[in-house]
């Protein structure tokens, strides 16, 4: 089964990611993703046999219960690759960082004899492949979110050919004021 660890996004955040996608539609050809599937990795594995989804499972909750629960803010529209054939994203900004998380992660993934892509990591929502970029993008509204847990998620096509991104597991982050 194909595997990442990631954050998924609250219906509020949600409806400004897919208004944000359809707005950029307007005007950037590209293959969109479903807004359903908008999320944040944090980490991704690849094919990991089902026996050894509760492992994974483990070092997700490992390092989460270690990490304070994290403040996220869109932070516009960007780009990975050549303009000409781009994938578009929100930048996402996170407080604390996420680069320390995704690096325990790929350290703990390793030592439990888990595949992981070591990176490089840039936190962001992907919105479109193979978008074509104009000069200029329009504006995607400010919005923040605190991530109170993190997923492992499976990446596999539904009974369409549809690639979906489930939640298979729900682990907690830490949280100082214990709010949650
Ligand atoms: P993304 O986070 O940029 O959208 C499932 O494939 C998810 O894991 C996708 O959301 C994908 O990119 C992310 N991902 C991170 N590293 C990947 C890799 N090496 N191969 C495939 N997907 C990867």
């Amino acid at each position: 089964m194909r595997l990442f660890f990631g954050l998924s996004l609250p219906d509020s955040i949600r409806a400004v990611t897919r208004a944000c996608a359809e707005s950029a539609a307007a005007c950037v050809p590209g293959r969109y993703a479903l807004a359903g599937n908008h999320h944040v990795t944090l980490a991704f594995l690849g094919d990991v046999p089902p026996e050894r989804l509760r492992d994974a499972r483990d070092v997700l909750a490992r390092c989460a219960a270690a990490f304070p629960a994290p403040t996220l803010t869109l932070c516009g529209f960007d780009h990975f690759g050549r303009r000409e054939n781009a994938i578009l994203i929100l930048r996402v900004k996170s407080d604390p960082p996420l680069a320390p998380l995704h690096d325990r992660l790929v350290q703990a993934l390793a030592a439990a004899g888990l595949p992981a892509d070591p990176g490089p990591f840039s936190p962001h929502i992907t919105l479109a492949r193979h978008a074509v970029l104009p000069d200029a993008l329009p504006a995607c509204p400010p919005a923040s979110f605190r991530a109170v847990q993190a997923h492992v998620f499976l990446s596999a096509r539904d009974g369409a050919g549809v690639l979906r991104y489930t939640p298979l597991e729900t682990v907690p982050f830490a949280c100082p004021g214990g709010e949650n």
